[in-house]
């Protein structure tokens, strides 16, 4: 009788031992399907952030009045996102500068646009209301980065940007090519 009943613990011990291992391999198993879904997941999120969206810096020549040479152009694919940021590197106090892109890369409508910038005045930053302005980043003081995102013309071309606040219309440009 006593043995019989040692029978029936060494039986439930095993029993046990066997659910135990049962539920370490399903562990294992959920443990590998997380895996894989957090693979997946992090595929998507690197797909939807490396998705077409160009990231474009441009920065300014020291205190002078221009972009600097890496600065004044710029391609894209039309249609595509672009971040654009702008670091403005001077550190005159009176080397504020924006980046106003257009819809054209014709002088008069940067001349247009630049002197309506500068009637515009700080209330608006320099930025006037023209339909020729696609986009353009708010002002950046010396030492400050600002951030603009629109999406490139569906028109392949070149297309000018400048910098409207006052005075540097005529002196601060470049060109972004949309391919
Ligand atoms: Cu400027």
């Amino acid at each position: 009788m006593k043995s019989y009943r040692f029978l029936c613990l060494f039986s439930l011990l095993a029993l046990l031992l066997a659910a135990c291992g049962g539920d370490a391999s399903d562990g294992d198993y959920a443990d590998s399907s997380d895996g894989a879904d957090a693979a997946a997941e992090s595929d998507m999120a690197s797909a939807d952030s490396g998705m077409d969206v160009a990231e474009v810096v441009l920065r300014p020549a020291g205190d002078t009045i221009a972009f600097d040479e890496a600065s004044t152009s710029f391609t894209v694919q039309a249609g595509q996102t672009v971040n654009l940021t702008l670091e403005n590197v001077a550190t005159s106090e009176v080397m504020l500068h924006n980046v106003v892109i257009l819809l054209s890369n014709e002088d008069d409508v940067a001349n247009r646009v630049g002197m309506a910038g500068i009637a515009a005045g700080e209330a608006n930053a320099f930025v006037p209301e023209d339909e020729a302005i696609l986009a353009a980043t708010p002002l950046a003081q010396p030492g400050e980065t600002v951030q603009v995102t629109f999406e490139a013309p569906a028109e392949p071309g070149t297309y000018r940007y400048i910098c409207t606040y006052i005075g540097h219309h005529t002196l601060m440009q470049g060109t972004m090519i949309v391919t």
